[in-house]
């Protein structure tokens, strides 16, 4: 009964103490600035000029009721039609370059090679060749989530065969814009598909399999992605001279109390939500971290499995996995607090992805709170991430590939600036400490399909208005704060534009 009441105490002690000084402070030399997008939440065209379908085409087809307000993306923000106004918008922004994602099942729509949609290659030429012609870097992702259900039937990404099929895919594209695309990244977020989208119901499929499912998707995105890295790496490097990585959403969790119980399950909670897939990856040893097989193989054996249910990766996947990234692309929104409990035993399903991290994870009520429940502002955690990659991984190159605030609405977001500065400032504190950040890239340039919950959070730069059939895109007032931080390269917490100022 104490417990509660002391976790409150220690909330309370993590009190945002983040004050922004009016100094004015300094991009290093050669930082870049970007926005970034996903397919299927802005692209719409659904179902045209040849495109197959996606899983998240069938999930809010068949099941409307599962999205909050009965939305789906077969609109969106009808960036199929719209994309060279996205395109000056990104000028207008002044971006270095946008990161956005092609549809699998635009290219290819029944998930395999042998038959390509040229309509589908042909829009993402136009889009880059937009771009190039801006002078604006295209920063293209694979995968983001919205998979062939063509390929959701044979299993998806539990089924290892899907290893040979996504690097049949990245072999497309790098063979049709590998000549202009320079940037790469293969998978955004191997957890939020693994653990959301297997072993729970939070994404497509929905599968719901949790403390099996999500651990061997786990080794299939990582070997997936460990082979397109590696013919990009041995075919294509030389010749289209790009680079190309991974991005994983990392999360900070910090100890609710300074007792090594929570310590332990704030050091696992990192490694289930971001170590599983970083560690493989960015380690010198490579393979899963230690928390993560010590976990699950105890706990496999209590329930009787004849084996750990997180697959075992061999000495030679080990290696093919390990170094395979020339970045550490890092989406990074908020921090928890994590505590273990032992009286809590009994409080998530057996087996599961929540009970083998045994981890209870909650939330500061006091730390500023965004429309998306999840999303608290902490920019102290943002820098906590950020040396944490330094330390565990021997200071890779770092590239922000995504991070942002949602509203209800409005344009006039000053929580959303208030977040931005904030983040970037800790972000400037982390490069003079040492860390390698390359990139920064705001989540996102205009208003999307945000997954489950529709069209009721609103991430953008720019607002879109939904309502109407030119789905018009407008300027937020951070968007204008945005664009004077990187025509200046220089972060002003004084500055104010002059079409918001009363
Ligand atoms: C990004 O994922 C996606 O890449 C993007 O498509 C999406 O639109 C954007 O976020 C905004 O949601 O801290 O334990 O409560 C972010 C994935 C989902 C990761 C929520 C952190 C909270 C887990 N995030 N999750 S917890």
């Amino acid at each position: 009964m104490i417990r509660p009441f002391l976790i409150l105490c220690v909330i309370f002690l993590h009190c945002n103490g983040e004050f922004l000084s009016n100094k004015i402070r300094k991009f290093p030399d050669g930082f870049q600035f970007g926005a970034s997008t996903s397919a299927y939440q802005i692209e719409g065209g659904w179902y045209e000029d040849g495109k197959g379908l996606s899983i998240w085409d069938i999930a809010t087809h068949t099941d409307p009721s599962q999205i909050k307000d009965k939305s789906t993306g077969d609109v969106a923000a009808d960036s199929y039609h719209l994309y060279k106004r996205d395109v000056e918008i990104a000028k207008e922004l002044g971006l270095d370059f946008y990161r956005f994602s092609v549809s699998w099942p635009r290219i290819l729509p029944k998930g395999f090679s042998e038959q390509i949609n040229q309509a589908g290659i042909d829009y993402y030429n136009n889009l880059i060749d937009e771009l190039l012609k801006n002078n604006i870097k295209p920063f293209l992702t694979m995968y983001h989530w919205d998979l062939p259900y063509e390929l959701q039937k044979l299993g998806g990404w539990v089924n290892p065969y899907i290893i040979d099929w996504f690097v049949d895919y990245a072999k497309v594209l790098y063979d049709n814009f590998g000549d202009r695309v320079k940037l790469w990244t293969t998978i955004n977020e191997p957890k939020q598909i693994c653990y959301e989208g297997y072993g729970s119901t939070l994404k497509a499929p929905m599968l719901n399999v949790t403390g099996v499912a999500e651990y061997i998707c786990a080794k299939n995105v990582l070997l997936a992605h460990a082979k397109a890295y590696h013919l990009y790496d041995e075919h294509y490097r030389k010749i289209q001279n790009g680079t190309i990585g991974i991005s994983i959403s990392c999360t900070w969790f910090e100890p609710a109390s300074d007792t090594v119980d929570d310590h332990q399950a704030a050091i696992d909670a990192r490694q289930f939500d971001w170590g599983q897939y970083a560690h493989p990856i960015f380690s010198k040893a490579g393979d899963f971290p230690l928390e993560l097989k010590r976990n699950i193989a105890l706990k496999s054996a209590e329930q009787g499995y004849p084996r750990s249910r997180l697959p075992e990766l061999s000495a030679s996947e080990i290696c093919l996995i390990r170094g395979s990234s020339d970045f550490f692309g890092v989406n990074s929104y908020t921090t928890k607090l994590t505590y273990r409990d032992a009286s809590l035993e009994g409080m998530y399903a057996v087996p599961s992805y929540m009970d083998d991290m045994a981890a209870v994870i909650i939330s500061n009520p006091a730390w500023p709170q965004a429309q998306s429940t999840w999303l608290q502002e902490v920019p102290w955690g943002f820098h906590k991430i950020l040396k944490e990659i330094m330390k565990l991984y021997d200071n890779p190159p770092v590239y922000i590939t995504e991070n942002g605030w949602s509203t209800s609405g409005g344009l006039l977001d000053e929580d959303r600036i208030r977040y931005y500065r904030n983040y970037l400032n800790v972000l400037l504190d982390a490069i003079e400490e040492g860390c390698d950040v390359r990139k920064f890239t705001a989540w996102t340039l205009i208003d999307n399909f945000e997954w489950k919950n529709g069209y009721t959070e609103k991430f953008g730069l720019y607002e879109v208005d939904f309502s109407s059939e030119k789905h018009n895109r407008t300027p937020r007032k951070s968007a204008y704060i945005y664009k004077e931080i990187i025509r200046t390269r220089t972060l002003d917490p004084t500055y104010e534009p002059e079409k918001f100022s009363v």
